[in-house]
């Protein structure tokens, strides 16, 4: 989609810290961590939410770019994956994304 900054990130089209890459998805810092380490890892093909019809290999390939994601920065104790899906989720990018979470004891709390 022309006017979507995720689908930009995912073109190299504007620049972003990569963490892992592969032909069906892209794995970046997150401009505004909520914890010490705050990837996200996004489908290269735009779809606008979990819900919307993504392939099941690029869900494959976004989980096993969650695993990347985790080896390389080192979150072999846990961590956390969230996907908000639409407006009162807080969804604020209409690019589907996944965002990893970790680097510190997170709290047994969902929200
Ligand atoms: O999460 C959208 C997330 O996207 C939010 O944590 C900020 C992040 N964001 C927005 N623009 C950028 C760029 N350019 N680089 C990296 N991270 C970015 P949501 O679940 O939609 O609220």
């Amino acid at each position: 989609m022309d006017d979507c900054i995720f689908c930009k990130i995912a073109a190299h089209e504007i620049p972003s810290t990569v963490v892992y890459e592969d032909d069906l998805v892209i794995a970046f810092d997150d401009l505004e961590p909520q914890a010490p380490v705050h990837t996200l890892v996004i489908p290269k093909e735009h779809y606008q939410d979990i819900t919307d019809g993504v392939p099941a290999e690029t869900l494959a390939a976004m989980a096993h770019a969650v695993d990347e994601v985790a080896k390389a920065k080192g979150l072999g104790s846990g961590f956390r994956v969230i996907s908000n899906k639409g407006a009162d989720a807080g969804q604020t990018v209409m690019h589907f994304h996944m965002h990893v979470l970790g680097g510190k004891p997170l709290g047994e709390g969902l929200v």
